[in-house]
């Protein structure tokens, strides 16, 4: 019967996926005006390829990112400016990492977990999603853009290859 289904679902490919499998942020929900710990979750590689490669793009109004080092990987940041100038515990900031990579290997058997400590301003708007674009590349040119950004009144399950999200919440 198990496997009868194990096979039912992997006919349906990536649309059938369970949301765990994708690429998913750790905490659902936060509060604007805090800091926040954004934990990525890779589920699995490129169609059973591994990932070599996992691109973070950083959205407007969130600032102050600081990737966590991780043994084996390694860390690019592309900073630039924001666009506009955000007020950082009393500090105006206007620039910083507007992208992030780990650049590694992840067995597709294997599960990892990416780590970056963000600031959301009080710019961005409680009782809303705030999603983080995510490129995952993977052995022979493989990849997976985690790039769709769910429209109001949809959720991620409503799409094939999500961009990472949590549900923003009123400043505390
Ligand atoms: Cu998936």
């Amino acid at each position: 019967m198990l496997k009868k289904l194990l096979i039912a679902t992997a006919a349906f490919g990536m649309a059938a996926m369970p949301a765990f499998a994708h690429i998913t942020l750790e905490r659902g929900e936060t509060p604007v005006g805090s800091s926040y710990k954004a934990v990525f979750r890779v589920g699995h590689g490129c169609a059973g390829k591994a990932t070599v490669k996992v691109r973070v793009q950083i959205p407007d109004g969130v600032i102050a990112v600081k990737p966590q080092p991780k043994p084996g990987w390694t860390l690019a940041k592309v900073k630039g400016e924001y666009g506009k100038s955000y007020d950082y515990y009393g500090t105006p900031t206007s620039e910083g990492v507007k992208e992030l990579s780990w650049s590694g290997n992840l067995p597709d058997d294997e599960y990892d977990e990416f780590v970056a400590r963000v600031y959301l301003t009080g710019d961005l708007k409680p009782g809303t999603m705030l999603y983080f674009p995510v490129v995952q590349e993977c052995t022979d040119g493989a990849a997976e853009r985690w790039i769709e950004i769910p429209e109001a009144g949809k959720n991620a399950d409503d799409y094939e290859t999500p961009a990472p999200g949590v549900k923003l919440l009123p400043k505390q």
